[in-house]
């Protein structure tokens, strides 16, 4: 088996989960800001004020992603160091700082992959309401319009919106991150509009602005249900349930976010269970949601289950594999998810996440040893090259995450990196996985199938 020869290997982070200084160089505040100031919200009272002080240590992040091999390098953009306020007044510093971070990986032969939007959402505009507010695709739209802008003459790979599943879903319905809210039905479906019409001017802006011919897409959560056996009837209730609508838990759903975007409607399931709660629906909208992309990214850890009380389902067993996050090991999901998406919505697929995180440390010998990391790629890596074979375009894989960083409301216990952070004197180890992700990047995969 072989990946394709054009194949984007790479890493990924996060603005708010690797950046630090966040209150420095004119950056405004935003929720995660806001909110992880009070205590026990994030685990230990922990919060991203410092994380892995990437903003001033970018140049020698670039230097280690190097050594590593790394080829592409997936980062998102803090919307509160472009416009403090979320809106008005520009922060040339901010924007200074991303164009010398990709001036910096292009010198270094890596290719920067920009997300618009990664859950750090300016609290100025969430005081006017926020994703509620019949202004904030405008706000996202001038917003996105200055990155563009200033980024685009050198920035060809754009995703817009990073897991709205998650932050919506874990943000407004659950309350487990980030501004920690609780809405009913009628409030989530206005979000998932708002959300929706922001990643279609997005995409109207760079398609429009754009001084690189663009690559456009986004990076959405939420995999698909592994089929119990081969079956075709297994299979076809498989895709059945992946993207059926369920009024329950629709938020952190995969058609009710995704047909819209490829077909220009919601599922015909979610107008008839929904009813008075589906979203307001303007002339255009639709339309402008519905903007071409060019590659349907897709963040996979699991197969995509219904947990019980126990913790367990029908992927989660007693003492199945578990990572530090308590995931429960599947790497069939790189093979299913890939195969149903492609089929449903017809576009290459990038795998814009994919890791664990692992109960690292250095040793004693200076080293930091992650083979379960590493098995846990060679498993998860054989699946989605599985895919490939069977048919299925897949663009790129880009390792979450480049380093250890703060995982949200987990805060900084969860390591998910190729890279070790010390966080008392932000030194960086990179793990046996980065080196071996190196000798992965060279053979363009084949390292991944030997034992
Ligand atoms: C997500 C986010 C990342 C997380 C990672 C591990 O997918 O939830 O994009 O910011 O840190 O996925 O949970």
């Amino acid at each position: 088996m072989k990946f394709p020869e054009n194949f984007m290997w790479g890493a990924a982070s996060a603005s708010y989960q690797v950046e630090g200084a966040y209150l420095e160089d004119g950056k405004g505040i935003n929720i995660w800001d806001a909110y992880s100031q009070e205590g026990c919200k994030i685990a230990h009272g922990e919060n991203g004020n410092i994380a892995c002080d990437h903003y001033h240590r970018f140049r020698e992040d670039v230097k280690i992603m190097r050594e590593m091999g790394i080829k592409n390098y997936r980062f998102s953009i803090s919307w509160t160091r472009i416009l403090p306020d979320g809106t008005g007044r520009v922060n040339e510093r901010g924007l200074k700082f991303y164009s010398d971070l990709v001036d910096e990986l292009l010198a270094n032969g890596i290719e920067p992959l920009v997300t618009l939007f990664h859950w750090d959402y300016p609290y100025a505009l969430h005081k006017k309401g926020g994703w509620l507010n019949d202004d904030s695709s405008d706000w996202f739209a001038e917003y996105t319009k200055i990155v563009v802008d200033a980024l685009s003459d050198r920035v060809k790979y754009w995703m817009t919106i990073n897991e709205p599943q998650v932050f919506i879903g874990c943000g407004y319905d659950i309350g487990r991150f980030a501004p920690f809210e609780h809405h009913q039905a009628k409030d989530l479906a206005q979000m998932t509009h708002n959300v929706l019409l922001s990643h279609g001017k997005a995409v109207k802006i760079i398609r429009e602005r754009a001084k690189k011919e663009p690559v456009i897409g986004f990076a959405f959560s939420t995999p698909c249900v592994t089929p119990k056996d081969d079956s075709a009837e297994a299979i076809e209730e498989a895709k059945r349930k992946s993207f059926a609508f369920d009024k329950d838990d629709f938020i952190f759903g995969l058609s009710w976010w995704a047909d819209p975007i490829f077909t220009g409607n919601y599922p015909k399931d979610a107008y008839e269970q929904l009813g008075s709660n589906m979203p307001e629906i303007k002339s255009g909208d639709m339309e402008i949601i519905s903007q071409p992309v060019d590659f349907y990214g897709v963040n996979i850890y699991e197969s995509k289950a219904k947990y019980n009380q126990y913790g367990y389902s029908e992927n989660a067993y007693a003492g199945c594999p578990r990572t530090q996050m308590g995931w429960p090991v599947t790497p069939e999901a790189l093979y299913w998810s890939p195969k149903f998406l492609y089929e449903r919505y017809g576009k290459p697929i990038l795998l814009s996440e994919n890791g664990m995180a692992g109960h690292d440390w250095v040793h004693l010998d200076g080293r930091v040893h992650d083979p379960y990391r590493i098995d846990f790629l060679k498993r998860y890596l054989r699946e989605l090259c599985r895919a490939g074979e069977d048919g299925v375009e897949i663009m790129g894989y880009m390792y979450w995450s480049e380093m250890d960083n703060f995982e949200w409301a987990d805060g900084l216990d969860k390591r998910f990196g190729l890279v070790y952070v010390d966080y008392r004197t932000q030194k960086r180890t990179i793990k046996d996985s980065g080196y071996w992700y190196k000798t992965v990047i060279e053979s363009n995969g084949e390292a991944i199938f030997s034992d």
